[in-house]
């Protein structure tokens, strides 16, 4: 890996093609043509292509601010330096489940990665009816051995130690601290929604056991160094076919809780089914179930056969564990579903909803549906029972 000095600027099409022929990723004398495609929060996403060939990379680069606020909400280039290392920490146990990087510049807050252009962000394919039936199986994967393989149970106490000190990300956990955990549940700027929610927003605000359960959750995410987590590991991180899928984008990662990444991913396929008509709800639930089979498979094989702490040869810790996962997994698959529909950053599954009325409905099924999942976390023990949890809401 190459990491050389270079004093920070925001890269153009031209400069990206530039560091491209620098780093001599094309053959000499290559056609280039480069096209900035970030259509995230954050950063400055280039593709660039050989013309006469198939073959492309992606240069990522940090800006020094929040791109969908402007100048005015600085942010750390850190995170440049913090997604590259989880890609690479993530290809140690998933390789087939994350984008290779080829080179990375932490002055110059840039990575170059592989080109992902032949599959679809998942949200984009959900919202379009695709059902990506390999989806589960892969996250459920990729939960399971990031997860483990980063935490006390896998690792060396001084390794686990540098660790949580290499992963220390104060500007974008406070970005979570703030978007998902406390603004949406109270009067804040930063909210966003339409004047038809104010009635169901303004009661979300004045539920005091919703903003009880939401502190604790909020606390869990402040305090609890499980594992490496991915950390904004929505369905707009993920690309995917039938076949593949690729989770990118970890910029957010840190030694958090277990439960967040899952319960990030099943408030996003919750939120899709908000968006679909029944017939086609089905289909994602079963994607909930499946992400939850696989994951407590894949840990629970890790864990008889890699762990190095004594403990986890006592009977019952396991299950412990993966009960305390799941419950926390439900509740901040909650927070993820209210800050998704009134806070400052929205998702096309809900604001994608051309009839107002519906969208509207489904909005405030939406602020239902999150509520109960975060009040009634610890009676939700098996992902079957969201179905219910969901049913209740649609009736209403
Ligand atoms: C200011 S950033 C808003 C959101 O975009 C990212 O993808 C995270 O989800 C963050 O909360
Ligand atoms: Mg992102």
């Amino acid at each position: 890996m190459n990491r050389q000095k270079s004093s920070y600027k925001p890269l153009s099409e031209n400069s990206a093609i530039a560091l491209a022929v620098r780093l001599n990723l094309f053959p000499a004398g290559s056609d280039l043509h480069c096209r900035e495609i970030g259509d995230g929060n954050l950063n400055l996403v280039f593709h660039i292509a050989d013309k006469s060939s198939d073959k492309g990379f992606i240069i990522k680069q940090a800006l020094p601010y929040a791109k969908v606020v402007g100048e005015s909400w600085p942010l750390s280039l850190d995170r440049a330096r913090i997604e590259s290392s989880a890609l690479q920490k993530q290809a140690e146990t998933v390789p087939a489940l994350v984008p290779r990087v080829y080179y990375t510049d932490d002055s110059l807050a840039v990575t170059v990665m592989e080109d992902l252009s032949h599959l679809k962000i998942s949200r984009t394919g959900l919202i379009g009816g695709e059902n990506y039936p390999l989806l589960s199986e892969h996250i459920g994967e990729f939960l399971a051995k990031t997860l483990f393989y980063s935490s006390d149970f896998a690792l060396e106490p001084s390794a686990k130690k540098e660790l949580v000190k290499k992963f220390t990300n104060p500007d974008l956990c406070k970005i979570t601290e703030d978007l998902v955990f406390t603004d949406p549940f109270f009067d804040h700027d930063t909210n966003d929604f339409e004047e038809e929610l104010r009635a169901d927003v303004e009661a979300l605000w004045a539920d005091t056991e919703l903003k009880l359960e939401t502190a604790k959750l909020k606390r869990k995410f402040l305090t609890e160094a499980d594992a490496l987590i991915h950390g904004d590991l929505h369905t707009g991180s993920i690309f995917a076919s039938d076949t593949e899928t690729k989770v990118i984008d970890p910029e957010f990662a840190y030694v958090g809780p277990l439960g967040f990444d899952i319960g990030q991913f099943i408030g996003n396929l919750l939120l899709n089914s908000l968006s679909k008509p029944s017939q086609e709800q089905e289909s994602l639930f079963q994607h909930i179930d499946t992400t939850w089979e696989v994951f407590q498979r894949e840990f629970s094989k890790s864990w008889e056969r890699d762990s190095l702490e004594v403990f986890t040869r006592t009977e019952g810790y396991l299950q412990h564990v993966l009960t305390k996962a799941f419950e926390d997994a439900v509740g901040f698959a909650g927070c993820e579903i209210i800050r998704r529909t009134i806070g400052l950053a929205h998702v096309a599954d809900l604001d994608g909803i051309a009839d107002k009325n519906r969208r509207i409905q489904a909005k405030q099924q939406a602020l239902a549906l999150g509520t109960a999942l975060i009040k009634e976390r610890t009676s939700i023990t098996q992902t079957k029972q969201l179905r219910s949890y969901f049913a209740q809401v649609a009736a209403s």
